[in-house]
């Protein structure tokens, strides 16, 4: 049996990247009504497009009038694929048009050619924290089941349009994260949905899931009739949730709130709701739209694959207000407490390589699916030095220690990872901050946090070592 090529690669987000948020006749998502952060303040969701407020996803990197300079450096990096996302109001400007625009379609069009020619596979997540603003003004986003048919025609449009180029597909980047209904601004990028006064946003939350599951299920279903050499995944946020002893309460509080962890995946894998779900819905006495045709379609509409995002770990104490563990929607994690081995990032992100060997192991086992990294990384704060040299050392570090980590799951563990890549890999919008100052890149860009900067790109040290890494298949790390 012959073993694929593995794919390392690249990791973006459409709005992260892009830029040219009005432009080809793209219409407003509901990111760009986000405004900047700043390092410990948060981001701020306003129903306001031209407040003349900064809003860092309307230009970004401005890669859609790079896009042939950037590609050129993932060339010269060696890139085997580039995992980025289409910005659904490129294709349907509002949403709930009958036909795609034209211009958006091509925009990808020229992007992939220009991928393809460079020996890059493009690999393409249809939904990357953006849903069209409309659709979350008009519709509710996904609180109404309209939003099914909407982005069931979106995928439709980009299966049609790409059938040749794209092969690797994902429908929702990390669909779990919205289970921290504690943090708004998941609800609104993934889904389009902001909680109201009055309303329990738990069982919000699980018919939103419900039409999104849904419309996942569907969007694979159409796509293997368009192209049933399509490989189409879904997207989950692996933060696993380690138990703070050995004391069995730790372990059952560890183990409980996995369910969050697996709540989606479960659905997206094996086509039905995990029993741990049905009783809770049950229990709570949740209203929800499921009809038969529903869970039909869940059946049918299996992914091939997991595609998922790991950056750290966290840990559970039992004691330490334990009034939720019963609850699979804890998202922020009451009895969450600091894990003594580990250190973290500037922005207090655990660092913890072997939690992704433990997660590669759990996934595997759980589901044996093929599995596939796309996203890993390390933010943190580069400084261009007087040379035009950045000296990103740790980043460095944490690649290559995470990588080790996936080798020995591959090697020892058996575990079918089909390939890596690294978030960020030149510098973008720092999704939950709305900062530049939290950069990812093996590739520096000269822009800050209000928009200023040449654009111009420059290699960090990284480039060069990520460039060994892929050209050795991982040997040199
Ligand atoms: C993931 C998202 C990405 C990305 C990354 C890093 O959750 O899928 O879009 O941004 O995290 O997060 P941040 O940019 O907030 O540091």
């Amino acid at each position: 049996m012959t073993k694929k090529p593995f794919l390392w690669g690249g990791a973006l987000a459409a709005h992260q990247f892009e830029g040219g948020w009005n432009e080809g006749g793209k219409g407003p998502s509901v990111v760009d009504v986000m405004t900047a952060g700043a390092h410990g303040v948060a981001r701020q969701i306003t129903q306001d497009i031209e407040a003349g407020k900064f809003y860092p996803n309307h230009t970004a990197i401005d890669f859609y009038h790079h896009y042939k300079e950037d590609i050129k450096l993932f060339a010269e990096l060696g890139l085997k694929c580039l995992r980025t996302s289409i910005a659904w109001t490129r294709i349907f400007p509002k949403g709930d048009e009958l036909e795609p625009n034209e211009a958006g379609l091509q925009f990808y069009d020229d992007v992939f050619d220009e991928l393809i020619a460079n020996g890059i596979e493009p690999v393409i997540t249809l939904s990357h924290f953006e849903i069209p603003l409309h659709i979350a003004r008009q519709y509710g986003g996904f609180r109404n089941r309209k939003t099914v048919e909407f982005f069931e025609r979106f995928a439709i449009s980009c299966f049609e349009r790409y059938k040749n180029k794209v092969k690797y597909w994902m429908t929702f980047n990390e669909i779990n994260n919205q289970m921290d209904t504690s943090n708004p601004i998941f609800f609104w990028t993934n889904s389009g949905v902001q909680v109201k006064p009055g309303e329990n946003p738990q069982e919000v939350l699980y018919q939103v899931a419900h039409y999104e599951l849904l419309a996942s299920a569907k969007a694979v279903i159409a796509g293997k009739k368009i192209n049933p050499n399509f490989e189409i995944g879904c997207m989950i946020s692996h933060v696993p949730i380690y138990p703070y002893s050995c004391n069995p309460e730790d372990m059952m509080a560890s183990e409980i709130a996995m369910h969050q962890r697996f709540f989606f995946p479960d659905v997206h894998v094996r086509g039905y709701y995990p029993s741990y779900a049905l009783k809770e819905f049950e229990r709570e006495g949740y209203q929800l739209d499921i009809t038969e045709e529903d869970l039909a379609c869940l059946k049918q509409g299996t992914v091939d694959y997991i595609g998922f995002s790991y950056y750290m770990s966290t840990v559970v104490k039992a004691d330490v207000n334990n009034d939720n563990r019963d609850n699979i929607v804890n998202g922020a994690l009451p009895n969450a407490v600091e894990n003594p081995y580990i250190k973290s990032s500037d922005w207090g992100w655990p660092i913890d390589p072997e939690g992704l060997r433990y997660t590669l192991n759990r996934l595997y086992d759980r589901y044996q699916l093929p599995l596939f990294i796309v996203e890993n990384g390390f933010g943190a704060i580069d400084e261009l030095e007087h040379d035009n040299q950045i000296h990103d050392k740790p980043r460095i570090e944490y690649l290559g220690a995470h990588i080790k980590a996936m080798q020995k799951a591959m090697n020892y563990d058996g575990v079918d990872v089909i390939g890596y890549t690294a978030w960020g890999i030149i510098d973008v919008v720092s999704f939950t901050t709305g900062e530049m100052k939290k950069r990812y890149g093996v590739i520096y860009v000269d822009r800050d946090n209000e928009g200023n900067g040449s654009m111009k790109r420059y290699k960090k040290e990284s480039f060069e070592w990520y460039k060994n890494v892929i050209k050795t298949n991982g040997q040199s790390l």
